[in-house]
């Protein structure tokens, strides 16, 4: 599992040729595979194009000192944050990390609100005060991202705590890093939850690296994958292709299902990669300048803008399109942002509880 080549599937062509990768068989036949209408499909290249648009202007803005404090992107992830919540109802909720603009995007969050938040304005999610680490929208059942590695796992499992004693059938899923995999609040939230049976997803994103440090260097057993773990809680646990948004969808659907149909908790390892550093500014001397393309190879956007097209769901002028809306969304966004008032140092002690 330490092994940071990406298996299979390999599509050389970048996802430009339908046939590439062996995948025709299975790109003739996504809405029968899938069951999800056209649109549907549509909408998760066209949410995957929103989240890399997003994460490349905030990169351009941090590089010109827009951005002030540190800033984590999420390019090459997207299918995971995508065909997880892809999943969800908006009454279900989720808990993100420090890496998690897009995990906001996915459940349904305002880019410019989340826009003017980075910039620090007074029209942003936390009225400028925040930043980055700190989005959530309740709205959506967005309960924050988190800037603690590991703290959305107790939140979830409170989430999901909730649901049951009030009844509901929503789903909390937690997303957390290979890296968080070995915080022990996890074993605390895992063992409560298999006991309780709480509606709760463990979302692990397995993108070989906590900062500098890779899986490799940091995980103890290595015949045991991160998925491994869960069956010390006797909670069921499945691997998909973190570049793949079908494969993510469909591994997390049944633990979503499972959940909210009272079998109680899951975790879902997504294997993945992150193209960037683990911040804008990261100058990544820890990993081998190549070790990325194989993974480039496997951008999962054009991989599935390819299989649309294979299946006759869309055209290349289409995908070309929305990729053009994407960048367009995002540049109102930064419009939005800009034409925002800065916060009235007059408020600064509003909203402040101690
Ligand atoms: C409790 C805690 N310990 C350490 C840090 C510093 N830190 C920030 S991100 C990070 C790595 C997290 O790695 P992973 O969970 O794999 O997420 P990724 O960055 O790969 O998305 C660390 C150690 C922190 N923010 N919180
Ligand atoms: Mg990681």
């Amino acid at each position: 599992m330490a092994d940071q080549r990406p298996q299979g599937k390999t599509n050389a062509a970048g996802g430009r040729s339908p046939k590439a990768g062996g995948r025709k068989a299975k790109a003739a036949k996504l809405v029968e595979t899938t069951g999800l209408r056209p649109d549907e499909l549509i909408g998760l290249l066209q949410r995957m194009m929103l989240i890399r648009e997003f994460e490349e202007e905030c990169a351009r803005l941090y590089r010109a000192g827009r951005i002030r404090g540190v800033t984590h992107t999420y390019q090459g992830q997207e299918a995971v944050a995508v065909g997880v919540c892809s999943t969800l109802n908006v009454s279900d909720f989720i808990t993100s990390t420090h890496r998690g603009h897009a995990h906001v995007i996915a459940k349904g969050g305002d880019v410019n609100l989340m826009m003017a938040e980075l910039l620090g304005k007074a029209t942003g999610y936390c009225k400028g005060r925040g930043g980055s680490m700190h989005i959530a929208d309740m709205s959506q059942g967005i309960l924050g991202a988190n800037g603690i590695v590991g703290g959305g796992m107790g939140i979830a499992v409170g989430a999901a705590l909730s649901s049951k004693m009030l009844g509901r059938d929503t789903v909390a899923v937690c997303f957390f890093g290979d890296g968080a995999m070995n915080q022990g609040i996890l074993h605390e939230v895992s063992n409560i939850a298999a006991c309780w049976n709480l509606p709760v997803v463990f979302l692990c994103e397995n993108n070989f690296y906590g900062m500098s440090a890779s899986v490799e260097d940091t995980l103890a057993c290595k015949e045991m994958n991160l998925a491994g773990r869960a069956a010390a809680y006797d909670i069921p646990a499945a691997t998909c292709d973190g570049m793949d948004v079908i494969d993510v969808h469909l591994a997390t659907r049944a633990a979503v299902e499972r959940a909210r149909g009272g079998g109680g908790p899951s975790y879902v390892v997504c294997t993945t990669y992150r193209f960037l550093g683990h911040h804008v500014g990261d100058p990544l001397t820890y990993r081998d300048k190549s070790a990325v393309d194989p993974w480039r190879l496997r951008d999962p956007i054009p991989n599935f803008a390819g299989r649309l097209v294979a299946d006759n769901l869309a055209t290349r002028e289409q995908v070309d399109r929305w990729e053009a809306e994407a960048k367009d969304a995002i540049a109102r966004a930064l419009a939005f942002a800009e034409e925002s008032p800065d916060p009235d140092p007059s408020n600064l002690t509003e909203d402040v509880f101690a």
